[in-house]
């Protein structure tokens, strides 16, 4: 397919921060975006993001590299864009994700396939899956400005529709307003207040909680992590104490998800969590992993049984396909995840269905950026029964 032309805009993201959106067109008349959303607590190993303005003023450069250019595939594309950059340190992994998911789409018009399908081919799978939801119904740590140390409390209902669970987050949510009186909103779009005591945003969700449902927690503990330290609630504790802190909290609430329960570089913290919960629960990678082939392989067998898929982490598509493939290679549970500012894009969607996934995880679906995805989750359910 040959690539007429291609376009940068400046967008707000759901933070109201700048981002950017990529438009291409093909020679054949198709057109397609894409715009790229990003972290606020990222781990120390993520690709490079370059700020959008500076994508603004190097944009010409590749424009002119790329127009009028022929593409076979995704590989093709993007082992070009590698070669003029390649420790996307030039462009930025921003842009060069933005291009290579925007040619997706025209790859997915142009063989009239879905793009779920599509990328089901990619990874070489031949089934697809409907995700379950991670719904973060309670926001606190680095999103929000004040607030409970835990990053996220995350809803997750096990009814066996998306769209039966997509109600159940929005039952819940006006539940807890009800019994709660909660008006303050963290950057995924959960509820926000103010607690020393991160347990208390357990005791809010489970009260108002049904069987079907159960809870998650991303702790996101390079937060209040300190030199292997963890402090919280006016205490300090070691990856021992913090061990028996989380066995406390699964005894009393129905939790069966922890993400980033350590923090990154605490390897024998996260060996010793793995080897008390991993038959319990799911034991998830975002940080410790920061969507890395290379990290999934090491850590897939002593320290998690399920793993954060985020494009943004990984920097690029083909980047993104082989962490995907380290995870399924190794029986870990995949979750894929958006950032906490988002954009209307809902490209990981596609991605969770074509990737088989077990989970997707997109924040609270009061906000309009977080419901785009789980409702094109729910348009592919409908389009494959
Ligand atoms: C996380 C993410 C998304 P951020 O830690 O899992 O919820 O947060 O995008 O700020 O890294
Ligand atoms: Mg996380």
């Amino acid at each position: 397919m040959k690539l007429n032309d291609l376009n940068l805009k400046i967008i707000l993201d759901s933070r109201q921060e700048e981002t950017i959106e990529v438009n291409l067109s093909a020679a054949d008349g198709f057109e397609a975006k894409a715009s790229i959303p990003s972290g606020k607590s990222k781990s120390s190993k993520e690709a490079f993001t370059l700020e959008p303005k500076k994508v603004a003023e190097i944009f010409p450069q590749l424009q002119s590299a790329l127009k009028n250019k022929v593409f076979t595939d995704l590989y093709d594309l993007a082992n070009f864009l590698n070669q003029l950059d390649p420790d996307k340190n030039n462009f930025g992994s921003n842009l060069h994700l933005a291009i290579e998911i925007a040619w997706l789409r025209l790859e997915s018009l142009a063989a009239t396939e879905p793009l779920y399908r599509l990328i089901n081919h990619y990874l070489n799978l031949t089934e697809l899956k409907i995700p379950k939801f991670l719904f973060n119904l309670i926001n606190g740590g680095a999103h929000v400005k004040a607030g409970l140390t835990f990053q996220e409390y995350l809803a997750i209902p096990l009814k066996s529709t998306a769209a039966a669970n997509l109600k159940e987050a929005f039952n819940l949510i006006e539940r807890i307003s009800l019994k709660y009186h909660l008006n303050v909103f963290g950057d995924e779009g959960g509820f926000a207040f103010q607690s020393i005591d991160p347990r208390y945003g357990l005791e809010v969700l489970s009260s108002v909680l049904r069987d079907e449902t159960k809870l998650g927690l991303d702790l996101a503990a390079n937060y209040f992590c300190l030199d292997q330290k963890y402090t919280f609630n006016n205490k300090t504790m070691t990856a021992v104490e913090m061990t028996n802190y989380y066995a406390a909290l699964l005894k009393d609430f129905p939790i069966i998800y922890m993400e980033d329960p350590l923090c990154e570089d605490d390897l024998l913290g996260w060996q010793r969590v793995c080897y008390e919960f991993f038959e319990k629960i799911m034991v998830v990678g975002d940080d410790l992993t920061s969507t890395k082939a290379e990290l999934i392989v090491k850590f897939a067998e002593r320290c998690l049984n399920a793993v954060i898929i985020k494009t943004t982490q990984a920097g690029g598509l083909l980047e993104t396909f082989a962490a995907i493939e380290a995870a399924r290679k190794n029986n870990l549970k995949i979750i894929i995840s958006h950032r906490s500012g988002e954009t209307m894009d809902d490209f990981i969607a596609d991605l969770a269905v074509g990737a088989g996934a077990d989970f997707l995880k997109a924040g609270s679906p009061i906000q309009k950026e977080r419901l785009a995805k789980y409702e094109r989750v729910i348009a592919i359910e409908k389009e494959l029964a």
